[in-house]
C-alpha cells in the first residue's frame, strides 16, 4: 500500500520522491496533444502537475483524458517532484510533480454554479483581470451563499472555518485550565432568556408555547446555583433579527462563561482579558498559513492588542467621544455608528483595537445585571470590542431572588415564564457573572471582514435558511 501525501505538506523537501496525492481538479490547461498543465488542489492548498507524452509511461490517450476532465472532479495522481525555474504564481506550493498516472476517482458535473478560481479572486485581482480584458465572472454574495459547498472550498474559506475551530480550541482548553467545566443547556425553552421580541416562538408537545434558546443565560446561571462554580458552553443560540444587518444573525454560535465571583466583577473580565489575549496570541503565533489564506483574497492588517486589555468606563468612553465632536446619551446605549468612532478614538489615545468597556448604564442592559453599588444608574456590567464592534456582553448578575424578581418586572418580563429560574435563587445562590461571545463576529473582526455571513458555515439571516 502506497503512502499519501498531502498537498500542503509538498515542498523542496520531496524534490525527486515519488508521491501519490489526491485531491480536486483545480484547473487545466493544455498546452498541445501532447502536454497539460492540471493544477490539484486540497484543503485550500494547490499543486501543479505536468502530463507530458513519455513512451511507455504516459501516452497521448492519457493526456487527453486529463485535458478532458471536469473541473471540481477527484483524482489520484502519481508522479515525482520537481522544482521549477521560476516561482510558481498560480499555486500555494512551490513544486511540480511530474505526473506518472493519473486516475478519476469520481468526477464532478460539466459546469458548475461557480467556478472556484473566480470565487478565490480578490478585490485586486478582479481588478486586474478586468484590465486584461480576462474571461471570468464575479461571484456575488448570494450566489456564494446559494451555492455554499462550491464556495467553502476556497483557499480563504479553508482558512476562515479552520482558524474559527482554533478560536473554539482555545475558549474550551484556556478555560479547562482554569477550572471551568464544560455544560450543555437546553435549546428549548418555556419563556425568553433574554427579554425582548427577538425570539422563535414554537408550539411544543400538547400546545405549549415554547421558544428557541436566545442564549444559554438562565441555565448557566441555574448551573452556579446547582454548584458547578466555573462553566462554559459551545452552543447554537437562536434570535429572531428583523433587521437586514453585516453583524447580525439568526442562528450563531455562543461561547458562554458563568463564574462564582468572590469580590467583584473584575474577575470576569480578568478571564476575557488573559482568554482573548492567549487566542489571539495562538492565532499569531500557529495560524499564519491560515491568516495567509484569508489575507489573500481580504487583505486585512493584523489586530493590534495590548498584553494587557485596556478597561474603560462607559463614562470614559462618553466623555471621549464628547471630545470629539460626538454628543451621546450618557444613559442610553451606544449606536453603531458610535462604537465605530469610539473604537478609532481607543485605537489613536491607546493603540489598541481591542478593549472592554464596562459600567454601562442599567437602563440599557438586561434584567438579570447587578446594579453598581455606588450608583444604581450603572451597572456592573461590560462590553469587549474587536475594531469597534462588539463581540462580547458580560455582567454580574443578581443573586438575590426578590430584586431579580422586581428587576424583571420592571423590565416588562412576565415572572411566570421564568419562574423556576428566579426560584434557583430562593435555595441560596453564590455571586455571580459571565458573558457570551458570538464566535462569528471573533472571526469576523479578527480578520477583519465585512459580513459576519463569511464566517457562518451556513447562514441564517431573517431572508436566508438554505442551504
Ligand atoms: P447585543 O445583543 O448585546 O446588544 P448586538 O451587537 O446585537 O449585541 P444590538 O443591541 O443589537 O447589539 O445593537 C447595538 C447597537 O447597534 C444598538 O444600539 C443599535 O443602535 C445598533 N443597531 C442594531 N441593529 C442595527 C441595525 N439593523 N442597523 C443599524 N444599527 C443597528
Ligand atoms: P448578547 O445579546 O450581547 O448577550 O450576545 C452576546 C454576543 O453574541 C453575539 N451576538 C450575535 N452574533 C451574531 N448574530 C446575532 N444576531 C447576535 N446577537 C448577539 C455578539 C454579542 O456580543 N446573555 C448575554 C451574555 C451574558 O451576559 O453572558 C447575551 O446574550 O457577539
Amino acid at each position: 500500500v502506497q503512502q499519501w501525501t498531502e498537498i500542503g505538506s509538498l515542498g523542496e523537501s520531496l524534490k525527486e520522491s515519488s508521491v501519490l496525492i489526491r485531491g480536486r481538479v483545480h484547473s487545466i490547461r493544455a498546452v498541445s496533444k501532447k502536454m497539460v498543465f492540471v493544477v490539484v488542489r486540497e484543503k485550500g492548498f494547490t499543486v501543479q502537475c505536468v502530463l507530458t507524452v513519455k513512451p511507455e509511461v504516459v501516452s497521448l490517450q492519457m493526456v487527453k483524458f486529463v485535458t478532458n476532465l471536469n473541473k471540481e472532479s477527484f483524482v489520484d495522481v502519481e508522479g515525482v517532484v520537481s522544482v521549477p525555474a521560476s516561482p510558481l504564481k498560480a499555486t500555494t506550493q512551490q513544486v511540480e510533480i511530474q505526473v506518472s498516472k493519473v486516475y478519476c476517482v469520481n468526477k464532478a458535473l460539466p459546469t458548475l454554479p461557480i467556478n472556484i478560481e473566480d470565487a478565490a479572486r480578490s478585490e485586486s485581482e478582479i481588478e486586474a483581470a478586468l484590465q486584461a480584458g480576462e474571461q471570468f465572472v464575479r461571484v456575488n454574495q448570494d450566489t456564494r451563499l446559494n451555492n455554499r459547498v462550491l464556495d467553502l472550498r476556497t483557499p480563504a474559506n479553508q482558512g476562515i472555518f479552520r482558524i474559527q475551530y482554533q478560536v473554539e480550541k482555545i475558549f474550551r482548553h484556556f478555560l479547562e485550565d482554569e477550572g471551568f467545566v464544560g455544560i450543555h443547556t437546553p435549546k428549548l425553552m418555556g419563556g425568553s432568556s433574554e427579554g425582548g421580541s427577538a425570539v422563535f416562538r414554537l408550539q411544543y408537545k400538547g400546545g405549549v408555547p415554547a421558544c428557541l434558546a436566545q442564549s444559554p443565560q438562565l441555565h448557566k446561571q441555574m448551573s452556579i446555583c446547582g454548584d458547578f462554580a466555573r462553566v462554559f458552553e459551545v452552543g447554537p443560540v437562536f434570535r429572531a433579527e428583523d433587521s437586514f444587518t453585516h453583524r447580525h444573525l439568526c442562528e450563531f454560535t455562543g461561547l458562554d462563561v458563568e463564574m462564582e465571583i468572590k469580590q467583584h466583577y473584575s474577575e470576569v473580565m480578568d478571564i476575557v482579558d488573559r482568554l482573548f489575549v492567549a487566542m489571539f496570541d495562538h492565532l499569531k503565533q500557529n495560524c499564519q498559513k491560515l491568516l495567509e489564506a484569508v489575507g489573500k483574497q481580504y487583505p486585512f492588517e493584523p489586530l493590534v492588542y495590548l498584553p494587557k486589555t485596556l478597561r474603560l468606563t462607559f463614562q470614559e468612553g462618553v466623555q471621549m467621544l464628547k471630545e470629539a465632536g460626538v454628543e451621546v446619551d450618557p444613559l442610553g446605549d451606544l449606536n453603531t455608528e458610535a462604537e465605530r468612532r469610539l473604537g478609532q478614538l481607543v485605537f489613536e489615545k491607546y493603540k489598541t483595537q481591542f478593549y472592554i468597556l464596562h459600567r454601562y448604564p442599567l437602563a440599557v442592559r438586561p434584567f438579570y445585571t447587578m446594579p453598581c453599588p455606588d450608583d444604581n444608574a450603572y451597572s456592573n456590567s461590560f462590553d469587549v470590542f474587536i475594531r469597534g464592534e462588539e463581540i462580547i456582553s458580560g455582567a454580574q448578575r443578581v443573586h438575590v431572588p426578590e430584586f431579580l424578581e422586581e428587576r424583571a418586572k420592571a423590565c416588562g418580563i412576565d415572572v411566570k415564564t421564568i419562574s423556576t429560574y428566579i426560584d434557583s435563587f430562593r435555595y441560596g445562590a453564590p455571586p455571580h457573572g459571565g458573558f457570551g461571545v458570538g464566535l462569528e463576529r471573533v472571526v469576523m473582526l479578527y480578520c477583519n471582514l465585512n459580513n459576519i455571513r463569511k464566517t457562518s458555515l451556513f447562514p441564517r439571516d431573517p431572508q436566508r435558511i438554505a442551504p
